[in-house]
């Protein structure tokens, strides 16, 4: 870390004085959630109503063969009621959701939780009259419109099991999500704006339905009106539907442990997995996460500007925020459109308080320069957050300065799709901040640092290591859908009696926490998480590629690029129309954020005589750093690293 990064920022007396936790607070409450475990989370259950209560709080056990996450398990309530019903007594006409569309001309919405409750309900009883029941799987593949938020509160209300799908996703990768989930119906619209261009939502998933069960049906919401190709029988039309739909609907009765949602997402080895979260430890881990990181206060307007197509904003644009009752702001757009000032203008028109982004928007548009953000009106924000990867001190100090005005606390928020919430973050009254720094545990999260090789717990600092975390929290997933094997040897292999977040981590001499990236073959290109193995299993799937293996490497504005080595088949030649091609080849067999940035060309992979492609060596070169390539002794045939140097393509 550099010596701008180890400067340190206190909280302000102002948010010291006024937050929901400060220093004194924090440490009281980590340790009671260390001491006793079990009264901590049987007091924090009370955040959420329970229609049958709970007796056993938790039933835990990391042990591989073993491995079981029950919490609450006997209580039972309905995740709807508690996001919407349950706020009509006192808060009807509060705004639940602003809706913000792509285009700056439309105009913005604002959902009130009356509105919420009888939209969710209209959605509800079209599902059941589909013939969703509870414990069936349905696919949301939606742009960032309210009907996003109703379908996922719909499914929670009858007891479904919601999987959405980012709809940046070809057809290809949600005919697999589909088919993974055993899904009985898929819920899409026409056409998603995005940046003033509209993905044509529908004829994906039309393509898509091609590769699944005949009996799926799909759910069309009108966004555009623009033109689409309808099957009869197998398409509904949901504007028309709601229209008659009764705005009432009883919600189900849920186990603590019934499965909420699946999410899809990629590991170091094979096909993305299905993490599977629970209804009551989620619900609660997400409403307490979301008050506490952000200090979020009655009357606030709250805004996370992820997709609800990542975990981020299942925990942090819905549940998190409806459980409490929240104002949440859901943006249709991207940050650069119509211009680079789009974030800075809603903050300023909807006067927004808690603001939550990736660091790689931050690096985008920073490169734009500081006026975007100067001319707007950005004294109502109280709090700023990142997730999704490391930022570099630069973003964070600019992020700091010119966003913040030196104001407002950055909260840092390190968590993961199987972690449900935040695991380690500064809190905005009680926390130090260094910029780059996951700095301190949540309540409950009990980190350790181990040695990589040896899995020794490294309890002096500074350490640096493999981050593991010792005992399980409410919103832990329960299991990877149909396939608990790969649950428990993903997790609880390596490291036996911890849960392995597949992270690398620095503790300093302070016993602050750093995230130093993914140590496994995980790469994070735009905050997005992307399996190395998934691109290679793309590029060897086209005629023309005999072998093919992918890292990452570092990317100014992405965090990590994708970079390519390809091995053509015999009698194949290189030329630049290829390269476009297998470009696209990715694109469409994946989704536009799998898209290679450079492409190799190699005659021949560093390969060990037993066939293991030597990765280390290959990152080397892509990160231009090829004099520290370590040992090549062992390889198969040496000569190919020289070739590999000669032409490498991150220069
Ligand atoms: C929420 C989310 C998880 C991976 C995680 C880590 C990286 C996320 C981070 C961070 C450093 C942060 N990551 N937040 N690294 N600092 N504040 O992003 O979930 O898409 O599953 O990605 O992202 O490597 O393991 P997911």
């Amino acid at each position: 870390m550099s010596d701008d990064a180890a400067k340190t920022y206190p909280p302000s007396a102002e948010m010291a004085a006024n937050a929901h936790v400060n220093a004194e607070r924090y440490a009281q409450m980590y340790q009671a959630s260390m001491d006793d475990p079990d009264g901590f989370w049987r007091e924090q259950a009370a955040r959420v109503d329970w229609i049958k209560p709970f007796s056993q709080v938790k039933d835990v056990d990391f042990t591989l063969g073993n491995v079981h996450i029950n919490w609450y398990a006997d209580g039972s309530l309905n995740v709807s009621a508690n996001c919407v019903d349950r706020h009509l007594e006192t808060r009807a006409d509060q705004t639940a959701i602003i809706w913000e569309p792509d285009s700056p001309d439309e105009d913005a919405k604002h959902i009130s939780y009356r509105e919420l409750h009888s939209q969710t309900c209209k959605m509800a009883n079209i599902l059941r009259d589909m013939g969703v029941g509870k414990g069936d799987r349905v696919i949301i593949y939606m742009p960032m419109i309210p009907e996003a938020a109703y379908a996922m509160l719909a499914c929670a209300r009858i007891g479904a099991i919601h999987s959405i799908v980012f709809a940046g996703f070809s057809p290809d990768a949600l005919a697999a999500r589909v088919n993974g989930s055993e899904a009985k119906v898929v819920i899409t619209a026409d056409y998603a704006p995005r940046g003033g261009r509209a993905t044509p939502l529908k004829t994906n998933a039309d393509q898509a339905l091609l590769h699944c069960s005949d009996s799926v049906k799909l759910l069309v919401v009108k966004r555009t009106g623009g033109q689409t190709t309808w099957v009869d029988g197998r398409d509904f039309d949901y504007n028309a539907l709601a229209a008659d739909a009764a705005d009432t609907c009883e919600p189900e009765e849920m186990n603590a442990e019934d499965p909420l949602f699946i999410l899809y997402t990629s590991g170091s080895t094979g096909q993305p997995k299905g993490v599977v979260h629970s209804t009551g430890g989620y619900l609660v881990y997400a409403a307490m996460t979301h008050e506490i990181t952000f200090d979020y206060h009655e009357g606030d307007i709250y805004w996370c500007t992820a997709d609800v197509g990542w975990v981020t904003g299942h925990s942090y644009i819905v549940y998190g925020p409806l459980a409490n009752g929240a104002t949440t702001l859901m943006f249709e757009g991207v940050p650069t459109y119509p211009d680079a000032s789009r974030f800075w203008q809603v903050c300023e028109k909807h006067k927004v308080n808690q603001f939550y982004t990736a660091p790689t928007a931050i690096r985008a548009l920073m490169g734009q320069g500081n006026d975007f953000v100067t001319k707007c009106d950005l004294s109502s924000i109280k709090v700023l957050g990142t997730v999704g990867e490391p930022i570099n001190p630069e973003a964070w100090n600019w992020y700091n300065d010119v966003v913040g005005g030196g104001r407002c606390p950055i909260v840092d928020t390190w968590w993961q799709t199987e972690t449900g919430g935040h695991l380690m973050t500064p809190l905005p009254g009680a926390h130090d901040m260094k910029p780059g720094a996951a700095m301190k545990p949540f309540f409950g999260i009990k980190p350790v640092v181990l040695e990589p090789t040896t899995a020794e717990e490294l309890t002096a600092n500074p350490a640096e290591g493999v981050l593991c975390i010792a005992d399980s929290w409410p919103g832990q997933m329960r299991t990877v859908w149909g396939d608990h094997e790969r649950f428990e040897k993903t997790y609880f292999a390596d490291y036996p009696g911890y849960y392995f977040t597949g992270d690398g981590c620095k503790r300093d001499a302070d016993g602050d926490y750093w995230i130093t990236g993914r140590v496994d073959d995980v790469i994070n290109v735009s905050g997005h998480r992307m399996g190395t193995a998934e691109v290679e299993s793309a590029l060897v799937a086209h005629a023309k590629v005999a072998e093919a293996a992918v890292v990452g490497y570092p990317h100014e504005i992405k965090g990590q690029g994708i970079y390519c080595y390809v091995t053509l088949m015999g009698g194949e030649e290189p030329s630049e129309e290829l390269r476009l091609e297998l470009r696209n080849w990715v694109r469409t067999e994946i989704g536009p954020i799998a898209s290679p940035d450079l492409i190799q060309w190699a005659p021949g992979l560093p390969k060990t005589r037993s066939g293991k492609i030597m990765r280390r060596i290959l990152r080397k070169i892509a990160e231009n750093d090829y004099g520290a390539l370590g040992d090549t002794s062992t390889l198969a045939d040496p000569s190919v690293v020289d070739d590999l140097i000669e032409n490498r393509m991150n220069r």
